[in-house]
């Protein structure tokens, strides 16, 4: 089709699991889909497309447009943007949605492994650093995650592993080839 190009979007928590299948993903699809895969993780995105941004909300829109305005030209390419931010604002996911949809289509990955989860990983130690009030605006300490009211799939990564969450996203990707 003339519009083959996708985005996949995985939204949720710091310490969700969404690098882990983001990249597992990109790995599968490179054995599985002819067409070329860019991964725009939150960490590589930060040091480089979105430099110098911080955690205002004002500044994390400002990230997830651009992530997602290179996800929508991968897309107008005809290749498949994995987009791995927390983005944890509806209006911003909105946006990107609407953007990718001019060229492609578009899949919302809710990765909703629970914060006490998270937290109790804290694989990084940034939890801990929030709850002592060291991190500011820290998503689902002091500052908002909002639940996505309406996702193309929802992945708890807590009772699903991460090659089973792949298979579910390669799935829903192929429906979407299919639609
Ligand atoms: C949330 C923060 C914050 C604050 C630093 N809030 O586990 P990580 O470390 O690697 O993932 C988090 C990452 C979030 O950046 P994103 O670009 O994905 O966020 S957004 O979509 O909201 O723009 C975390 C780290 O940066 N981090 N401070 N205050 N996460």
């Amino acid at each position: 089709p003339a519009s083959s190009g996708r985005v996949v979007l995985l939204t949720g928590l710091s310490g969700s699991g969404k690098s882990t299948i983001s990249k597992l993903l990109v790995q599968r699809l490179a054995e599985t889909d002819p067409r070329t895969t860019t991964l725009l993780d939150g960490d590589e995105v930060r040091q480089i497309l979105s430099k110098g941004l911080g955690f205002s909300l004002h500044d994390r829109m400002l990230n997830v447009q651009r992530i997602g305005w290179v996800g929508a030209l991968v897309a107008r390419h005809g290749g498949i943007a994995v987009c791995a931010p927390i983005a944890p604002f509806e209006a911003m996911r909105v946006e990107m949605r609407r953007r990718v949809e001019e060229f492609g289509r578009f899949l919302l990955v809710h990765v909703s492994t629970p914060l006490e989860v998270c937290e109790e990983r804290d694989r990084k130690g940034l939890y801990a650093k929030a709850r002592a009030g060291e991190i500011p605006a820290f998503t689902g300490i002091s500052d908002p995650y909002e639940i996505p009211p309406r996702p193309d799939l929802t992945i708890d990564a807590s009772v699903v592993s991460p090659d089973d969450a792949v298979d579910r996203i390669l799935a829903a990707l192929s429906e979407l080839d299919a639609r």
